[in-house]
């Protein structure tokens, strides 16, 4: 999911990157190099045959052109790395240069336009921007270390949009009696299915759990929790379909007391945000289960559609933390940065398919390594 960031912004830093990009683009690109290099000479044999005489001297030029053709395949994207720093560099003649406004606003176009691009909402953005401001403007900078600068800005930035999750696990054994967890989030998000990963993984973790079959609302959502249960050998409480879900929510607890289980875990309807006598339903249960985490579970493919589904979530019933779904599917990373912020509460997990074991637990510093900014 973070490919076309990361491809962009290895294109901008790309002295910076270079050697990385050598070493990991040689395997795959090998046959491809070999290809080219052998159509190179051919048509360089062609040529120099025509133009000149000495053998010596079209070996020479061959090798020469073979390095270049190398060079270009190493450098991904040239026109797009000389298109974002030549307007900025044409502009500075000396070696060392006065960031200014005009400088900053160039630089941030491009930047801008690729964010935006990515799914990294409006105010995500003007939060880069005002910090590259504050990291630029004024500074004196050396021609060949405005790269850096803005390398360390971007990074810096990245950071402090994002939330370190806490120790869910540690978390969990701290507490006294069972933890409730509470999912929410509207239809198809990918609640009940991230419900059965965590438990997989809790249970990897010798964490035990029952699951609360609290959406009585959608057809057949009470037999597909079962059918997770039945695979990862937990227990169920469900009532039946159209019954109250803050019932079934206050039984699991009762159970999970009476038979020392860990963890609940509450599956809810999908709702809308905006229809209120849902949200009411969703207090109700929140007041009978007094869950320790409330999570809010959201498409990252739907980008700045997660981003408000969040938010109104979050203003309605105070969520603890997030759950982005189907980041194998998105091209784009930027819902991450996005729900990040605009709630200021951590993303917990990332869902990467359809198996129990497509979870990933959600760290900063990964972020930046997949974004090639660490
Ligand atoms: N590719 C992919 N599909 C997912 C992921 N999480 C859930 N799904 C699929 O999304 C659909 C809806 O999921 P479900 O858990 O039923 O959503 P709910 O309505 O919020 O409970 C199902 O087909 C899931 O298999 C994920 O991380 N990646
Ligand atoms: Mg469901």
């Amino acid at each position: 999911m973070f490919d076309a960031l990361k491809k962009k912004f290895s294109s901008w830093f790309s002295d910076k990157k270079e050697e990385k990009k050598k070493t990991s683009k040689k395997a795959g690109k090998n046959e491809k190099k070999e290809k080219k290099e052998s159509k190179i000479v051919k048509e360089k044999v062609k040529k120099e045959k025509i133009k000149k005489t000495s053998e010596e001297k079209i070996e020479e030029s061959i090798g020469e052109e073979i390095e270049e053709s190398v060079k270009e395949e190493e450098s991904e994207e040239p026109e797009e790395k000389k298109g974002f720093f030549s307007k900025l560099m044409g502009k500075i003649s000396s070696s060392t240069a006065t960031m200014n406004q005009e400088n900053i606003d160039g630089i941030f176009s491009e930047i801008e336009i690729t964010l935006l691009e990515n799914n990294v909402a409006l105010e995500v953005v003007d939060k880069i921007k005002e910090n590259l401001i504050k990291d630029l403007l004024g500074i004196e900078v050396k021609k060949d270390k405005i790269e850096k600068t803005i390398f360390d800005s971007l990074k810096k930035s990245i950071l402090e949009v994002l939330i370190e999750p806490p120790n869910l696990i540690e978390n969990i054994n701290k507490k006294i009696g069972p933890y409730t967890i509470i999912f929410f989030g509207i239809n198809g998000s990918g609640k009940t299915t991230s419900i059965a990963k965590l438990a997989n993984l809790l249970k990897k973790s010798g964490i035990s759990c029952v699951l609360a079959a609290a959406d009585t609302f959608r057809a057949a959502s009470i037999e597909q929790l079962e059918k997770h249960a039945d695979n990862l050998g937990l227990p169920i409480i469900k009532h039946t379909y159209g019954s109250d879900p803050a019932a079934v929510a206050f039984d699991a607890k009762k159970y999970a007391e009476a038979h020392k289980i860990k963890v609940v875990l509450i599956d809810t309807a999908g709702r809308m945000y905006t229809k209120q006598n849902l949200i009411k339903e969703m207090e109700k249960i929140i007041r009978i289960s007094k869950p320790d985490l409330k999570i809010f579970v959201g498409e990252s493919i739907t980008g700045n559609d997660a981003v408000e589904q969040a938010k109104t979530f979050n203003e309605a019933v105070g969520i603890d933390g997030i759950i982005l779904t189907k980041a194998d599917v998105d091209e784009k990373a930027g819902t991450i940065l996005s729900v990040s912020y605009v709630t200021q509460k951590p993303i917990y997990f990332l869902g990467t398919g359809q198996e129990y074991s497509d979870f990933t637990p959600f760290t900063k510093d990964s972020v930046l390594k997949n974004l090639g900014l660490d």
